[in-house]
């Protein structure tokens, strides 16, 4: 078994609908368990500005599924809720986004599939969540979740509750 840590996100339509439908979606996953749900957070969209701002919040499963496995089933959840990919826009708006963050303390570089997620470390909307769920979390290359927080700026992420 191995801890996962996922990200959601979401910026179409009754985001926060979404986010609380997808904790129940990964809960459901085979070979997989919720071990933890962050708070819900309003966030301004990063990157791409010109959009509605996002929820965003995190999980930990605890999960036998290897980590492209998991991937696909996070992407089938994201489909589930109507996510449509257009590959001409590149940080558009979404429905739900599921990014595989941390799979334990794996590094793994597959094209498909990069973990740690890139730019975890420096995205205050991906860390705020994940520090409030798992703050001993190893980033593997750049220290744990609770250090890394310290280190951005966060003021602008703010919870909403569950
Ligand atoms: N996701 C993006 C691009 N920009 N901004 C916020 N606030 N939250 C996101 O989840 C997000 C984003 C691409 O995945
Ligand atoms: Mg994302
Ligand atoms: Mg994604």
């Amino acid at each position: 078994m191995t801890l996962a840590c996922i990200g959601l996100g979401g910026n179409l339509g009754d985001a926060a609908q979404t986010l609380r439908g997808a904790f129940e979606a990964l809960s459901a996953l085979p070979q997989t368990t919720l071990r933890a749900r962050s708070q819900l957070y309003a966030t301004p969209a990063w990157g791409n500005q010109d959009q509605p701002p996002f929820i965003n919040a995190a999980a930990v499963l605890e999960t036998a599924l290897p980590a492209p496995a998991l991937l696909e089933a996070l992407l089938g959840v994201e489909q589930a809720f109507g996510r449509v990919r257009d590959p001409a826009v590149h940080w558009g708006p979404r429905v739900l986004d599921l990014d595989l963050l941390l799979y334990g303390e794996q590094v793994i570089d597959l094209p498909q599939l990069k973990v740690p997620h890139p730019y975890l470390h420096e995205r205050a909307f991906v860390l705020v969540p994940l520090a409030e769920i798992a703050p001993d979390a190893l980033i593997p290359g750049q220290g744990r979740v609770r250090d890394a927080v310290m280190r951005i700026e966060t003021s602008q992420i703010v919870s909403i509750g569950g």
